[in-house]
């Protein structure tokens, strides 16, 4: 075997020269996996013994990508093009044996190979787009010349990979190999020698663009159907122009058009946040003080206490992992009503195609109700999601103390209460951890994961792990009034509140956020999710808000009762706005002595932005938050922060920081001390740095 870089080798077996990439953890295409592959190439066009050349990467996946650490930095040759025509050129036939993932630059390379052959668990995919970039080593021009432009669009769009066998169906690759993947990939390599079947070059294929070529309205057909799903998003549109570009132009020129298309993208901010983003979540998962090898619970059941809407909606994520599930009510009526939600909601998914009726049967197989609390004695995990009250909680956690079944994990879904004061009512206050999840619980990525000062390290890995387990982004935070999510989202719905009263009207004030690229502004959303809730909360604090209190005083508790804040007519699920809402603010401006005032889309972004920024800085200063960009996964996967924002931290850093506090001291010039700038805001301002440097 011959070492050609310190990550790829060649070695001649047989008369089948192989090519081994061994770079973990993904064998991403770092500049020595690049030069080892065109070295690899090059040693096997030159070895008289071999006729053949297999592809392979050793470890858990095929090529996952470009290196993407590597972006921005100089670049350095050889490039993935000239790999990539190198494996073209090569005189023998070139064979990607694919297991894993071929992601990216790695499905660029396969396709780079004369011939592909997959594993049967193997899954490709150009996912560049969710990086706020497009495949820009050839993926737009080659991809369509084999699976036809209308599949390129929807996977190169989406970014979402197909499996072996649909990749299989469609071209992409032409045999699953069962078994040995290496040996199976020799043997199709002997059999294309021997049966004199053709090195096929993609890029000199055009059968597959005919059908676009005579239906040049298919781009437009195509961009209507993602706008809404896409909209803000600049790579998407690049994607469809390189497509554009592989049916108009002749392959050089695509491709050169494909690069220009691809840098236009790399230099944006909106890729940068993206790119920012997928190390953010990743660090996400990681807790400085809880060692990676830390021991991990055993979570084979769970308990949900609670039926109601985040019962039921946690109970399916374990479900889907195949992790069976009791849930506890305390009416066998609550208890009916919660299971039959359940059931409705499979129901639902499996009528929009997305689950299969024997999925469906299986998780709901692995469900059980009871409303007696002494059946979960068994679990491994509990999961209380009863509605926020510290007594109805404590006296919850003191039996769960009781019942369960030493080592089990006693875990809250609270969103505002002290998790310690919990925990304190156990004689296991190591195994009590706050789970937050985000309605809807099925649908949210999003775990805030809250550890008291008292949670043992095997709880935080375990629950860590559990997080992945049932398809959730973690991210581990400290006990505080609200959390880091919520206690940042108040700070927002008091600004809202005031631009309200100062003279904006609600749907100007989600207007602006909308365009700025959330899914719905703070007034909508309070509609979506039910105004009698904080209504409650205020009630029961002894506190106000005038114009709050008196839309709920009217019965407008939202989209269930076909008004809040707007009005929903017949059902209706858009906001129409309302002249008794706009009556009602009138008079608390009145009321407050405020004149009402022209108030600009640019004060209404700051004025709702930057406290939530401050809050940031305030919860990274307190320690409530590891990093920066936690907070920003918890804003992007809790709450839609616009991905290509980054999330709120990384917007102040691209805004800059000496921006942010000088905002904010004209602010508490004007509005008084709780325009206040954080201390480590200042700091970071005045030392020139980012949160990212935090
Ligand atoms: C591209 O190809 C563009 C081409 C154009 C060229 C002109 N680079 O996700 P995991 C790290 S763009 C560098 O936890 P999993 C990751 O940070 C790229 N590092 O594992 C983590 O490091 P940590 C297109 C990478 O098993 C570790 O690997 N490709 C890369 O849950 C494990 O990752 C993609 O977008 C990379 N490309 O999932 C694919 N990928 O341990 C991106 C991963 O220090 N990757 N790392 O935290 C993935 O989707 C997933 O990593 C996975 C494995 C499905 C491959």
């Amino acid at each position: 075997m011959t070492a050609i870089t310190e990550f790829v080798s060649y070695e001649a077996e047989g008369d089948v020269g192989v090519i081994t990439v061994d770079s973990p953890p993904v064998n991403a295409l770092s500049f020595g996996v690049r030069a080892g592959i065109k070295g690899g190439i090059e040693a096997a066009d030159a070895d008289s013994s071999v006729s053949s050349v297999v592809l392979v990467c050793a470890g858990r996946t095929f090529i996952a990508g470009a290196d993407i650490t590597e972006f921005g930095k100089p670049p350095k040759a050889p490039s993935l093009h000239e790999v990539i025509a190198a494996m073209e050129a090569c005189s023998k036939p070139v064979v990607a044996a694919i297991h894993g993932t071929a992601l990216g630059g790695g499905l660029e390379t396969a396709l780079g190979c004369h011939y592909r052959v997959a594993s049967p668990t193997a899954k490709v995919g150009l996912p560049e787009v969710k990086l706020g970039i497009l495949p820009g080593a050839g993926g737009t021009q080659r991809l369509p010349r084999v699976v036809g432009v209308p599949m390129a669009l929807e996977m190169i769009t989406s970014g979402n990979p197909i499996g072996a066998s649909k990749a299989l169906e469609v071209g992409l690759v032409s045999e699953i190999i069962d078994g040995d993947l290496k040996e199976g990939a020799k043997a199709f390599a002997r059999k294309v020698v021997a049966d004199g079947l053709p090195l096929v070059k993609i890029s000199d294929q055009n059968d597959k663009l005919k059908e676009a070529r005579e239906n040049p309205g298919m781009f437009a057909d195509f961009r209507k159907s993602i706008a809404r799903k896409t909209r803000n998003f600049e790579a998407p549109e690049n994607c469809i122009k390189a497509i554009e570009a592989a049916v108009e132009l002749p392959f050089p020129d695509g491709l050169k058009r494909e690069r220009e298309l691809f840098m236009e993208l790399m230099q944006g901010e909106q890729s940068f946040s993206q790119r920012y983003f997928f190390f953010a979540e990743r660090q996400a998962a990681k807790i400085p003080d809880v060692p990676k090898d830390t021991p991990l619970i055993d979570i084979k059941t769970a308990g949900i206490i609670g039926a109601g809407t985040m019962g039921g909606g946690i109970a399916m994520n374990f479900l889907q992992a195949g992790i069976p599930v009791i849930i506890v009510e305390t009416t066998q009526e609550a208890l009916d009503n919660g299971i039959a939600i359940i059931k409705k909601n499979y129901a639902a998914t499996v009528s929009k195609g997305r689950m299969s009726q024997d999925a469906m049967d299986k998780c709901l197989s692995l469900l059980t109700g009871t409303t007696n609390l002494e059946d979960i004695k068994d679990v491994d995990i509990v999961i209380e999601a009863v509605f926020e009250n510290m007594d109805v909680k404590k006296e919850i956690f003191t039996k769960l103390d009781a019942i369960c079944k030493d080592g089990a994990i006693l875990a809250t879904n609270t969103s505002t209460l002290d998790i310690n004061e919990i925990g304190a009512v156990t004689k296991r206050p190591e195994y009590v951890i706050g789970l937050h999840f985000f309605s809807p619980a099925n649908v949210m990525k999003l775990l805030e994961e809250v550890r008291t000062d008292k949670t043992s390290k095997s709880v935080m890995a375990t629950c860590m792990a559990l997080a992945k387990r049932i398809g959730k982004v973690p991210a581990m935070v400290g006990v505080c009034d609200g959390f880091v999510g919520n206690r940042i989202l108040h700070r927002r719905a008091e600004q809202a509140t005031q631009l309200i009263l100062e003279g904006a009207l609600p749907q100007d004030v989600d207007r602006v956020l909308y365009d700025f690229g959330l899914p719905m502004g703070p007034f909508a959303m309070a509609d979506l999710a039910g105004n009698d809730v904080s209504w409650r909360i205020r009630q029961g604090k002894g506190q106000k808000s005038p114009i709050a209190d008196a839309i709920c005083e009217l019965g407008r508790f939202g989209q269930k009762t076909g008004a809040g804040y707007y009005l929903y007519k017949d059902g209706s699920r858009t906001p129409t706005p309302d002249p008794v809402v706009e009556d009602i603010i009138l008079k608390a401006s009145k009321d407050a002595g405020i004149e009402r005032r022209e108030i600009s889309d640019e004060e209404i972004l700051k004025r709702c932005i930057y406290p939530m920024i401050n809050e940031g800085a305030k919860i990274l200063e307190e320690g409530i938050a590891t990093r920066a960009s936690d907070i920003d996964v918890i804003w992007v996967y809790g709450y839609g922060w616009p991905i290509y924002r980054g999330g709120p931290m990384r917007y102040a850093d691209y805004i800059g920081l000496d921006n942010v506090v000088k905002t904010l001291r004209e602010y508490q010039e004007q509005y008084g001390d709780y325009w206040k700038p954080a201390p480590l805001l200042e700091r970071l301002a005045s030392e020139g740095k980012t949160f990212q440097d935090a």
